[in-house]
Formats: C-alpha cells, structure tokens, sequence
C-alpha cells in the first residue's frame, strides 16, 4: 500500500497520515473541531477523538471506526464524515443545523495497534495487539471485550481465535477508554453509532440475546428509514435487524454495552460490499461507500434532534 502520498479521502490513509489528519482538521476550522486524546493503546499509540460541533454538553452522538484492523473503509468513513460535516457547516442547512444543536465525538481509529498491524504485518488482522501471558497468541478482539454478557460465549475464550474475549471485560487498553469516554460523557450521548465492515446491514441490539430490546420498534423504524435514505445514492442493498438473529450472536460487543448503559440508540453499520472483495474493498468504492452511508447517519442524527 501506498505509505508516501498525501492523505485523500478516495484512498485508504495509513496511522501516520490519520494522526497528521487530524490535526489538520483541528487548525483548519478550530471553531467546530477539536481533538481529545482519551487513552492510549497497547504499544502506546494515542487515542483521538474529534469532537465537532457547537453544542456544549447537551447533546451528543459517538461514533467509533475500526475497532477491527482489516475493516479498513471504516476509518476511511469517519474521515470522511468530519471532512463532509465540517465542510458543509454554515453552508448546508441540515448540516448547520445538526452542529449547532449538537456534538458528534468521531473516533477515526479504536484499534490503532492492530490498523497498524493490518498495514505493515498482516493485512487480514482483527484484534489488538495485546500479549497473553499463557499464550504465544497475540491480540483481543476488542468487539467482545466489553461488559455486556461478557463470559457467556464459548466460543471467545481462546487466545488463538480472532475473536478471544480477552482475560476480563475492560482488560483492554483500548476498550476501557472508550469504556471511562462514553460514561463520562453520558448525559448527553444519545446514540452510539459504530462502523464495521463488510455485509451492508445495519445492526441493533441485542447480540448476546434473542430478546428483543425494550423500544425494538422504535430501532426497526430509525434502521428501516435509514438504510432507504442510503440506498437512495446508488441503489445499495441493506438489511437491518438484531444484531443476534441478522448477523449472528455475540457477547461482550461494544454496541450491546452502550445500549445497557442507558443510550437508547445504538447502531452498527456493516458497511460495503456483500462478499466480493470483503475486507479488501478497492479504493474505488472509498468515496461511493462513505457518500451512501452519510445520508443514513445525517438521518439517524435528525432523528435523534426531533426526540
Ligand atoms: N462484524 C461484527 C463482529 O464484531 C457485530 C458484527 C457488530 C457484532 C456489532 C456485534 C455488534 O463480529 C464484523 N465484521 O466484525
Ligand atoms: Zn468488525
């Protein structure tokens, strides 16, 4: 991959370009966009938030890419969308409006160490890059690290697996900034949105479940207008429903977590394509992808404006 260039939006950009990216976000329009650093990783690397918007502490949406390393048109989709949001502020109406009223915290990378990994070592990894004490296996799967029906699946207690639970809920670095993040900012989230890669579905919870969470409706009604707010861009196919019975089960996911904290909308976008290229999308659909799924978070945004 291309390790030298100018970071672009139309290309899949590198730790070092993201981390340069971010900064020039921030000087570029100081006024809506500033960066929290909220922890740090294994090989401690940084953990930035952009925080974008005008609001102060009233209203609040949390966004987080990449929690699994080869999933790379996820980072490419939150650069995208704090380029696009900060772009349009003051010049497109429903943009303006929604930075106005509230913020969105945007993690561009969750899993840095394993991104890097992805990039430099082995493109097809998952996790983290933490070690196990008992283990020559490497890494976490960050996604069934949290507090959500944490022990309750068999088939995440190796190290080996890609998708190892970890020692204990919180046990990484990683899943507990984000963890210590959200809760202290929990009065005013509202919605917890996190970006996965690949299957085109938008997910709700529960996974760790086959119940139907409490305002199951009001889910299926936010998820069916949004994935028809994305399809209008390119006609692209989604399918949304629990994440249990639409993908398949988890415990200890980041979205099942949020939504037992109390945040009444989280959702998990699975984003392009259905399985031709997979984790290896070219960076030719980049810009169709994030174009799509923008319509469907601004949406999932005016919503959470409106109730
Ligand atoms: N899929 C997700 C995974 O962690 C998911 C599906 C999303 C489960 C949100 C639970 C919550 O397995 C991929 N591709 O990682
Ligand atoms: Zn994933």
């Amino acid at each position: 991959e291309d390790t030298t260039g100018r970071h672009s939006y139309a290309k899949y950009n590198n730790w070092d370009k993201i981390v340069a990216w971010t900064e020039k976000m921030v000087g570029k329009r100081p006024d809506v966009v500033s960066r929290i650093k909220i922890g740090s990783t294994v090989e401690d690397n940084p953990l930035y938030v952009l925080k974008i918007g005008k609001e102060n502490e009233r209203r609040a949406i949390f966004m987080d890419c990449g929690i699994h390393a080869r999933e790379w048109v996820s980072p490419a989709f939150c650069q995208w969308f704090v380029y696009q949001a900060t772009k349009s502020y003051g010049k497109n109406k429903i943009m303006t409006k929604l930075l106005d009223r509230m913020n969105f915290y945007v993690l561009p990378v969750f899993n840095v160490d394993g991104y890097i990994w992805s990039w430099t070592q082995n493109r097809m990894w998952r996790k983290n890059r933490s070690k196990h004490p008992n283990s020559t296996c490497i890494g976490t799967d960050l996604n069934r690290n949290f507090n959500a029906s944490w022990s309750s699946s068999p088939s995440t207690n190796h190290p080996c697996m890609d998708t190892y639970r970890g020692p204990a809920p919180e046990s990484e670095k990683e899943t507990k900034a984000v963890a210590d993040f959200i809760q202290s900012h929990l009065t005013s989230i509202k919605a917890y949105i996190t970006f996965h890669s690949y299957s085109q579905m938008l997910l709700f919870p529960y996974g760790y479940t086959s119940k139907l969470p409490p305002n199951y409706k009001d889910l299926v009604k936010v998820a069916k207008i949004g994935t028809e707010a994305l399809s209008t861009q390119y006609e692209t196919r989604y399918i949304y429903g629990p994440i249990a019975s639409t993908i398949y089960p988890t415990s200890g996911s980041s979205l099942d977590w949020a939504y037992n904290l109390g945040i009444k909308h989280t959702f998990a976008f699975e984003l392009q394509d259905q399985g031709r290229f997979g984790f290896l999308l070219p960076e030719s659909r980049i810009k169709p992808t994030c174009k799509e799924t923008m319509l469907a978070v601004k949406f999932i945004a005016k919503y959470i404006l409106k109730h």
